[in-house]
């Protein structure tokens, strides 16, 4: 526990500010404009907490309909997946947010649209919110997307998965999660989840058409 929670690639603490330039292209007045929502949330101390997290995300203390919504159909709303990424950021899980944990939040929030999106999936598909994605994670959900599209699709009518589709979401996660875990813990993280992205679900459907599910690494 403690320290062996923290899986996120941190900022350095000495210099976070060149590290998101060099990391997320971010430009240094974006950087001097988290800047000061972070010191105007904090008020003087060198942390924020969870609730002042909240106000510069513009999350209400009191629940609102809007932040309960599903957004974009994903099965979470906006309250609960600003706390799964509260949990993910700060890493030495100590129940605050220093500087350089929120400037790494705010970089993967507004590098680009893509990094939120991938950070979105990972807080998704991270089930249990401890920052890395186990095998089940990634099956569960690639199941919950393939059943939904069946469902969606009137040639199929109400039937769920059949025996050879779920072997071949089997074989397909394996294969995903070979290639995405870069430091071979068997696990993927969010880093190792921004590489394999683009991999992400992306021959899916080829399970559904009837044809053999396409390897991963074949075009
Ligand atoms: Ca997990
Ligand atoms: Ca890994």
């Amino acid at each position: 526990m403690g320290a062996k929670h923290a899986t996120l690639h941190p900022l350095n603490k000495d210099d976070p500010r060149s590290d998101a330039i060099l990391r997320f292209h971010l430009k240094a007045s974006q950087i001097d404009s988290y800047e000061a929502s972070f010191k105007s949330a904090a008020r003087g101390a060198d942390t924020i907490t969870k609730s002042q997290f909240d106000q510069i995300m513009q999350i209400s203390q009191r629940p609102s309909p809007e932040e309960d919504d599903d957004i974009a159909g994903l099965g979470i709303s906006k309250r609960t997946m600003f706390c799964k990424i509260w949990r993910l950021f700060d890493v030495d899980k100590d129940g605050v947010m220093t500087w350089p944990e929120f400037l790494l939040c705010a970089c993967f929030l507004s590098a680009s649209k893509s990094h939120a999106m991938i950070l979105s999936y990972f807080v998704i598909v991270d089930a249990d919110g401890n920052g890395r994605l186990s095998k089940k994670e990634i099956l569960d959900v690639f199941t919950k997307f393939l059943a939904t599209k069946k469902r969606k699709d009137k040639r199929h009518g109400a039937e769920g998965l059949t025996y050879e589709e779920r072997k071949q979401l089997q074989s397909y996660t394996t294969e995903f999660l070979k290639i995405a875990d870069k430091n071979k813990n068997g696990f993927v993280e969010l880093e190792e989840f921004m590489g394999a992205w683009s991999l992400f679900g992306d021959k899916l459907d080829s399970i559904l058409s009837g044809a053999k599910a396409e390897s991963l690494t074949t075009n």
